[in-house]
């Protein structure tokens, strides 16, 4: 993860077309369509509405704020040490290590939890996920900088999953700028904004990470904690 690519204002394409499915009757519980798919130039996301339910949030919810290993990474900022704002934690099979907040992690092995979800998302997408970030955000002062997804040690054709539980946040995408620009407090030219509460699944597709950023805007008043669990594929060897 690289929370500090940036840049510039970017001059790219226009605002994403969302589209609602209906859900409900047309749904299969193997691989179900999405609520809403959001594409735009190189850009693909389908949107899963409540995938976990309020109750199973509130359990995994409590289940992970007790059992994860959650750490609070320095980074090096203009030769000065800062601890990321927010806590991270990162899990997997053994040898996907994974490079993000500028240090090297060994995952951490599947607890019973995460291994749940993620035979889940094998079941009901198809998809074969060897890895999980997990972030923190205790309240709404923590947050998350301009980043994509798409060191080298991930598989670069492989969709990234984001499961949000606890308070609403805003993910806020922007087309790779050409400029350097952390400024994250407003959306910016040609990108757009989602909102993710409690429950919803998010799917990013190849190309997304390659093409657009991502960031987690500071929500000030908020005091409300949220967690946010990434599940990747590392390339194996
Ligand atoms: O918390 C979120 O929704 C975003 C997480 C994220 O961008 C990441 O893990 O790379």
């Amino acid at each position: 993860m690289g929370p500090d690519d940036c840049a510039g204002d970017g001059a790219g394409p226009g605002g994403p077309a969302a589209a609602a499915r209906p859900g409900g009757a047309a749904r299969s519980s193997l691989h179900p369509d999405p609520d809403e798919t959001i594409e735009a130039s190189q850009l693909n996301l389908r949107l899963w509405r409540g995938w976990l339910g309020p109750a199973a949030c509130r359990e995994l919810q409590a289940r992970l704020l007790e059992s994860i290993a959650w750490e609070q990474p320095q980074v090096m900022v203009y030769g000065r040490l800062h601890a990321v704002p927010r806590l991270v934690a990162w899990y997997g099979d053994p040898g996907c290590c994974y490079r993000y907040s500028g240090l090297l992690h060994q995952p951490q092995p599947w607890t019973a939890p995460l291994a749940e979800l993620r035979h889940l998302l094998a079941d009901r997408l198809g998809l074969d996920f060897n890895s999980l970030l997990l972030n923190r955000y205790r309240d709404g002062s923590d947050r998350m900088g301009w980043h994509a997804d798409d060191e080298p040690e991930l598989e670069p054709n492989h969709p990234i999953a984001s499961l949000s539980l606890g308070a609403s946040r805003t993910l806020r995408f922007r087309p790779r700028p050409r400029r350097r620009s952390q400024e994250i407090a407003s959306p910016p030219a040609g990108g757009f904004d989602l909102e993710l509460a409690d429950g919803d699944l998010l799917l990013m597709d190849p190309p997304t990470q390659e093409h657009w950023q991502h960031g987690l805007p500071a929500r000030l008043r908020l005091r409300r904690e949220r967690l946010n669990l990434t599940f990747r594929r590392i390339r194996q060897p």
